[in-house]
């Protein structure tokens, strides 16, 4: 397969690059300039109509929607998902918990806690209070199992790229010691170590150094391009 990765430096984009690198495919790899807007021109939306990253094509095919690329990769090496049905169900349901959950979550937790100009305290507690119960949730069933869903899989990835970020969304990962511990296994991966390099080396922000501000300044002006376009 040829595979070409359209991506930028952010969870659910380092989803599709943590598995790639995981399967050991070979990919090229198109950077999206998101607080230009590139992922809203006419040719990007040809290959994600919903206009966000990341996006996948695999011999002139392509798939938009994180959850579904990781399926795809999955299904097409036969990697990082069971092939029976109960343990294939397994794994799709911690997936479908990340896709409904913690990603959507978190990610309005970021967009009030720190791009918004108005800060809106009950909004802001409202997304941060529901990205940590979803943590806890993910800690109690790391309870009893090493991974989320039996081996480590394309659901452990998912909700890894997020979780990873707690920080940045204001989510305390403190008295979670089963969620923690799941953190610290899978960044010493060396392959999610590659992944989250992918397009470019990052750390998860902290509050005040530059790079911090000038990714407010950049996810602001896509709060903004998100606006004029609703
Ligand atoms: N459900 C989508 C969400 C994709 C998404 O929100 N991507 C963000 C980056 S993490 C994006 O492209 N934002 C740019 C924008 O909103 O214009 C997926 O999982 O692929």
């Amino acid at each position: 397969m040829t595979l070409s990765l359209y991506t930028a430096a952010t969870p659910n984009g380092y989803k599709v690059s943590v598995a790639l690198e995981e399967m050991g495919l070979a990919y090229d790899v198109h950077r999206v300039d998101l607080a230009a807007g590139e992922q809203k021109l006419p040719a990007f939306l040809k290959l994600s109509p919903n206009g966000r990253v990341p996006a996948l094509v695999d011999d002139g095919f392509a798939i938009f929607e994180s959850g579904a690329i990781l399926v795809y990769l999955a299904e097409k090496t036969g990697l990082l998902i069971p092939q029976d049905v109960q343990g294939r169900s397994r794994v799709l349901q911690w997936l479908m918990f990340q896709m409904s959950g913690i990603g959507p979550m978190m990610g309005q937790a970021n967009v009030f806690y720190r791009y918004f100009p108005e800060k809106i305290p009950a909004a802001i507690a409202r997304f941060q209070g529901e990205g940590r119960r979803l943590f806890t949730v993910l800690d109690r069933q790391l309870a009893d199992s090493e991974y989320l869903a039996g081996d480590y899989s394309i659901a452990d990835i998912a909700n890894w790229c997020w979780v990873r970020t707690a920080k940045w969304s204001g989510i305390e990962t403190e008295g979670l010691p089963n969620l923690l511990r799941w953190k610290a296994a899978i960044a010493d991966r060396p392959a999610a170590q590659r992944g989250i390099a992918v397009p470019e080396a990052t750390k998860v922000r902290s509050e005040n150094d530059e790079e911090a501000n000038a990714f407010s300044s950049r996810a602001r002006k896509m709060v903004e391009m998100g606006k004029r376009e609703a």
